[in-house]
C-alpha cells in the first residue's frame, strides 16, 4: 500500500489558479491532487492486511495489566493467588462463625431470601428471555470492542492531561523517557506509537491502532444494548416483575451477609430459583441493571467532546481520564458478574436454573438443555466470526455501525461545547500523534519562519483569498482554554490562540451551496496522500473554532502543528487538522480522496461526524 503513491493530475492543477497563483472562484484545490483515492487505497476494496495497516506497525502486544502503588507496579496476576487467599480465609472464617449460636439465630431469623421481596411464582415471561439472551450477546461485543478502545491508549490515568508516569494502570511498559519531549520533535513519542495489539479472539479486531473498527462495534451495540435495555425497563415496571430484582425493604442487607456466610461456609442455602431470589442474588441483580448500566452509559458520554465539552467538565473531579477509570471499572464489574453469575447457574441446579430461563417454567425438561446448547453456540460463533468478518468487510461494519449512531451523533452535535478551562487547568504534558510534515516546501516556510506562509482558501467562495502569516495574525485574536479529545482515549488541555475561522469565511464569503470545508495538511498520513478532513460549516461559525497559531502563548510547535491548526471543539482530535496549507469549500466530500470526508475516513474507517 505504502508504495503506492497518489495519483498526481498536473494540467488540472494549473488549471486551477491563475497566471499570478490566486485561486479562481469555484475551482477546486490543486491539492486535492495529493489525495490518495480509491485506486490506490487497497485496504478499501475488501479485506484488511493488517501488516500492511496504519503504513504498517511494529508488532507490540498488549502485557499482563499492571497496577501502581507509589512507585512500584505490581501485575493484575497477583490478584489471582490474593482472592484464592482471600477466599480460604473467608471459607475459614464463615465455617468457624457458624458454630457460634449467635450466628445461628441470625441466619435462622435473616435465612436469606424473604421479607425484603414479594414471591413471584409466575414462570420467567418470553420477552424476558430474549432480552437475556440479546443483553448476553450485545454484552459481549461491547465488552470485547471496549478493551480493544482501552489497547488504542493502553493506560489509565486520572488527571486530564495523560501524562505519562502519572498512570494508575497500564498494559504495557513506560513511554520511553527519551521519547517525552525530545529535542527532535520527529523523535516524539506519539499515541499512536503507544498503541498495543490484542489476541483477536479478545478484543475485535485485535490488531493495533484498530480503533476505527473497534467504535463501530462498541458504539453500534452500544445503542442496541441501551434500546434492549430501555424496554426491559419499561417491561419489567409495566408487568410487575421488577420486584424481582428491586429490593423493597432494607431487611436484604441482613440477609445479603446471612447469605454470605453461607456461602462462604460452603453450606449453600437453600435454591429458591425465581420464586425469590436470595439477598445477595437480588442485590447483584439490582446493582447490574440499576447502577452499573446507567452508570456504563453516563461514563461512557462523559468521555466525548460534544457532552464534556458542553457541561465543561474536562478540569475538573469527572474529567475525561477519571470517567474512562470509572468506565473501566464498570466493565471489570460485569465480567465479574457475567463470571458469578454463570457460575452459580451451573453450581447451584442447572437443569432447573436452564429451564427458568429458556422456557420460563420449572418443569425440568430436555428442551432447556437443548435451546441453551444452541443459543451458547450461536453465541459462540459470532464471538469466533467477529474479528475475522471485520478484517474481511471493513466497510460493512463502519456501514452499519455509522447506521446504527448517526442519528445520536447528529443529535450531539447540536450542542455548542462552552468550555474554557483555566489557566491551572492547562496540561504539563500534551499527547502528540501526527507524522510531521517532511515536504522541501514546508521545510523552507519553517526556516523562514513563515514570512513566506500563504494560507489559501478557495473552492466554493466569491473571494478566493491567500492570508499570509503576517495578515492572520493582523486579524482580531482570539484565545481559548479547551481540551483535545483523542478518539484514542488520552487527552489534554491547552490554551490556544488564533483567528476565529467565522473571521476568515466572512473575507471569503462562502457560495449559498457549501456545506462542507476541507482543511489539507502540509503533511502525508501514514499510508499514503495527504492528510485532511472535512467539517460541517456550521460548525464553523461557532465561536470557539479557531485556526490556532500559539499554543500555551507559545508560537505553535512543529509537533503541535506549526503554523496553523483547527480547533473545533465539538469533535474528536483527529478531526483538527494540523500543518494547515489550504481550506476548501466544497458541497459534498464524496469526490475528495476516497469520499469519506479524512484521511481517517479513507484509510481507517473513523466516522466523519465525531462528536462522541
Ligand atoms: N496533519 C495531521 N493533523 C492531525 C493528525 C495527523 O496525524 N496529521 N492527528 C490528529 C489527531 S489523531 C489528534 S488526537 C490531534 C493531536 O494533536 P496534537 O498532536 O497537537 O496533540 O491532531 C490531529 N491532527
Ligand atoms: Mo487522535
Amino acid at each position: 500500500m505504502g508504495d503506492r503513491g497518489p495519483v498526481r493530475d498536473s494540467t488540472a492543477a494549473q488549471a486551477m489558479s491563475d497566471a499570478s497563483g490566486v485561486p479562481v472562484a469555484g475551482a477546486p484545490d490543486p491539492l486535492r491532487a495529493e489525495l490518495a483515492d480509491h485506486a490506490n487505497l487497497g485496504s478499501l476494496d475488501g479485506r484488511i492486511v493488517v501488516e500492511h495497516w496504519a503504513g504498517g506497525l511494529p508488532e507490540e502486544r498488549a502485557e499482563v495489566p499492571t497496577v501502581r502503588f507509589g512507585k512500584r507496579w505490581l501485575s493484575t496476576l497477583w490478584l489471582v493467588p490474593i482472592t484464592l487467599a482471600g477466599l480460604l480465609v473467608f471459607i475459614a472464617a464463615a465455617q468457624q462463625l457458624r458454630t457460634y449460636d449467635w450466628t445461628k439465630t441470625f441466619i435462622a431469623e435473616h435465612p436469606g431470601s424473604a421479607s425484603y421481596a414479594p414471591e413471584i411464582n409466575s414462570g420467567l415471561p418470553w420477552w424476558l428471555r430474549w432480552q437475556h439472551l440479546l443483553n448476553i450477546l450485545f454484552m459481549m461485543f461491547i465488552i470485547r470492542a471496549g478493551l480493544q478502545i482501552l489497547a488504542e491508549h493502553p493506560r489509565l490515568h486520572l488527571d486530564s492531561g495523560s501524562k505519562p508516569g502519572r498512570e494508575w494502570f497500564r498494559m504495557r511498559g513506560p513511554v520511553p523517557a527519551d521519547r517525552i519531549d525530545p529535542d527532535d520533535p520527529a523523535k516524539a513519542w506519539t499515541a499512536k506509537d503507544d498503541t498495543v495489539a490484542l489476541p483477536s479472539w479478545l478484543g475485535i479486531p485485535g490488531f493495533r491502532h484498530s480503533i476505527g473498527l473497534a467504535h463501530w462495534f462498541h458504539f453500534g451495540f452500544d445503542v442496541l444494548w441501551l434500546v434492549n435495555g430501555l424496554l426491559f425497563y419499561v417491561l419489567l415496571f409495566s408487568t410487575g416483575e421488577w420486584r424481582r430484582v428491586v429490593p423493597t425493604s432494607l431487611d436484604v442487607f441482613p440477609n445479603a451477609v446471612s447469605t454470605a456466610i453461607q456461602y462462604a461456609s460452603l453450606d449453600l442455602p437453600a435454591n429458591t430459583g425465581f420464586a425469590r431470589y436470595n439477598a445477595l442474588q437480588i442485590l447483584a441483580y439490582f446493582i447490574t441493571i440499576f447502577v452499573a448500566a446507567p452508570l456504563a452509559l453516563v461514563t461512557g458520554l462523559l468521555q466525548s467532546p460534544a457532552v464534556a465539552g458542553k457541561l465543561g467538565l474536562a478540569a475538573g473531579p469527572l474529567n475525561r481520564q477519571v470517567a474512562r477509570t470509572l468506565h473501566f471499572l464498570i466493565l471489570s464489574w460485569m465480567v465479574m458478574f457475567i463470571v458469578m453469575h454463570t457460575t452459580m447457574v451451573w453450581i447451584t441446579g442447572l437443569g432447573e436454573n436452564l429451564t427458568h430461563i429458556t422456557l420460563g417454567g420449572e418443569t425440568p425438561s430436555w428442551w432447556a438443555l437443548v435451546i441453551y446448547v444452541v443459543a451458547m453456540a450461536a453465541v459462540v460463533w459470532l464471538w469466533i466470526a467477529a474479528s475475522p468478518f471485520t478484517i474481511r468487510h471493513p466497510r460493512t461494519v463502519r456501514r452499519i455501525g455509522q447506521a446504527l449512531t448517526g442519528r445520536v451523533k447528529t443529535l450531539m452535535e447540536w450542542w455548542d461545547p462552552r468550555a474554557s478551562y483555566s489557566e491551572d487547568d492547562i496540561s504539563p504534558f500534551f499527547w502528540p500523534n501526527g507524522h510531521l510534515p517532511d515536504s522541501e516546501d514546508y521545510k523552507s516556510l519553517l526556516e523562514g519562519d513563515f514570512a513566506a506562509y500563504k494560507l489559501r482558501i478557495d473552492g466554493l467562495v466569491t473571494e478566493p483569498l491567500e492570508l499570509s502569516y503576517a495578515d492572520l495574525k493582523a486579524m482580531p485574536k482570539r484565545t481559548q482554554i479547551t481540551q483535545n479529545y483523542c478518539i484514542q482515549g488520552w487527552s489534554g488541555i491547552a490554551k490556544w490562540g488564533g483567528v476565529a475561522m467565522s473571521d476568515i469565511l466572512a473575507l471569503a464569503k462562502p457560495d449559498p451551496q457549501a456545506r462542507w470545508v476541507v482543511f489539507y495538511s502540509f503533511s502525508e498520513g501514514p499510508e499514503s496522500g495527504r492528510y485532511y478532513d472535512c467539517h460541517r460549516i456550521e460548525a464553523m461559525g461557532h465561536q470557539l473554532t479557531i485556526l490556532a497559531y500559539e499554543m500555551n502563548d507559545l508560537p505553535l510547535s512543529v509537533l503541535h502543528g506549526a503554523p496553523l491548526r483547527l480547533r473545533n471543539e465539538s469533535e474528536l482530535g483527529f478531526k483538527q487538522v494540523k500543518w494547515i496549507e489550504a481550506i476548501e469549500l466544497v458541497e459534498s466530500f464524496e469526490h475528495l480522496g476516497a469520499g469519506q470526508g479524512g484521511y481517517n475516513e479513507d484509510q481507517e474507517f473513523f466516522g466523519y461526524r465525531m462528536p462522541i
